[in-house]
């Protein structure tokens, strides 16, 4: 088999295609740098000195682990000096993280949770990275939050890093969805699927059960449906998955297909659900769509939601389109 790298990938797309701005490709080629590097810490566990938590917290209230910290700073130096990016932003920092004024300053914005998945950083069990690329306003001069806040649409870039038994890369340009895989051995991203596709039926489906006494009623109905399995309203029985790291969730779904759920409940009205829009909900929309896949908040499609905040929750219905269809579709929309 001929081996494609991400660069020659990147080259040969930009090249044929010519989607992919030179200024884009070296910004992901930084980013996916950041995960190798990312996934080598990772992969040290207790022999790097990186598990366990620290005393601080996010701007969220969450308890930072080592890894949450590190990750962040692995992903802002790596993307700071490359003149491709005007401001970075990310789950760990309340407010955007601007280009100091050392370095030249680009036409791009990086938006990153840079490890998904931290209840599972200590066990072991597959974590991630999630980042999206947004366009800068045109004549934006000094960046602000504000600028941050464009629908998930206007995403040039989405991608993910997974860090499991394997570590791939995820990526969409908008011209469909490619995974690399890490060679450990040689330090490059070798492409080992092109075109990813979900398939539009699943009989299987991902959410916490726990939160079930919490639910709305669409989502109570939906989920008992499921459960009915082959003698209940839906007619076929149903199988479930949760690994509670989003990355790993969405993985699967775009290898096998299935629905992922995490939707907003009834013990906090003022937060809509878990997941943030801007670097967990939107990238990983894009990268469902570009698959054949739907992802929706209950209501409207994810990547038509308006932010009004970088740290703002949504609701997230996504995976198999007929899935999310029947859904959506309980929510009234
Ligand atoms: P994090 O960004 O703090 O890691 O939280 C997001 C994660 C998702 O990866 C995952 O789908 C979800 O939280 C799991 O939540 P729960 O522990 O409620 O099942
Ligand atoms: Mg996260």
């Amino acid at each position: 088999m001929k081996r494609i790298s991400l660069t020659q990938y990147l080259v040969e797309e930009q090249r044929l295609h010519n989607s992919i701005p030179a200024e884009l490709r070296l910004l992901i080629e930084v980013v996916a740098r950041s995960c190798k590097t990312i996934s080598h810490s990772v992969g040290k566990g207790a022999l790097g000195d990186v598990l366990g938590a620290l005393e601080t917290e996010n701007v969220q209230g969450e308890v930072q682990k080592k890894l949450d910290v590190i990750s962040n700073e692995i992903l802002l130096e790596a993307n700071e000096w490359g003149g491709h990016l005007a401001a970075m932003a990310s789950e760990e920092m309340e407010t955007i993280h601007r280009i100091p004024n050392r370095y030249p300053m680009g036409e791009y914005l990086l938006v990153f949770d840079p490890l998904d998945g931290s209840s599972n950083i200590d066990v072991n069990v597959s974590i991630g990275t999630i980042f999206s690329v947004l366009k800068a306003p045109e004549g934006m001069k000094d960046p602000s939050e504000q600028d941050f806040l464009q629908p998930g649409s206007k995403q040039v870039a989405a991608g993910y890093a997974v860090y499991g038994p394997q570590t791939q890369l995820v990526l969409t340009t908008g011209n469909g969805v490619n995974c690399f895989t890490l060679d450990r051995e040689m330090g490059s991203w070798v492409l080992t699927q092109r075109g990813m596709q979900i398939p539009a039926a699943t009989k299987e489906f991902a959410i916490n059960m726990s939160n079930s006494r919490h639910w709305h009623p669409p989502v109570k109905r939906y989920i008992d449906e499921l459960l009915a399995g082959d003698t209940g309203p839906r007619g076929k029985n149903f199988n479930m998955r949760w690994i509670a790291s989003m990355v790993a969730d969405v993985h699967r779904i775009l290898n096998r297909g299935g629905v992922f759920m995490y939707p907003a409940d009834s013990r906090d009205p003022s937060q809509p659900g878990k997941l943030r829009l801007m670097y967990e909900a939107n990238p990983m929309a894009l990268i469902v769509e570009q698959a054949g896949g739907a992802a929706t908040d209950g209501k409207q499609r994810i990547l038509d939601i308006q932010p009004t905040k970088l740290h703002q929750r949504v609701p997230v219905f996504l995976g198999s389109r007929d899935e999310v269809a029947v859904v959506t579709g309980y929510h009234g929309a």
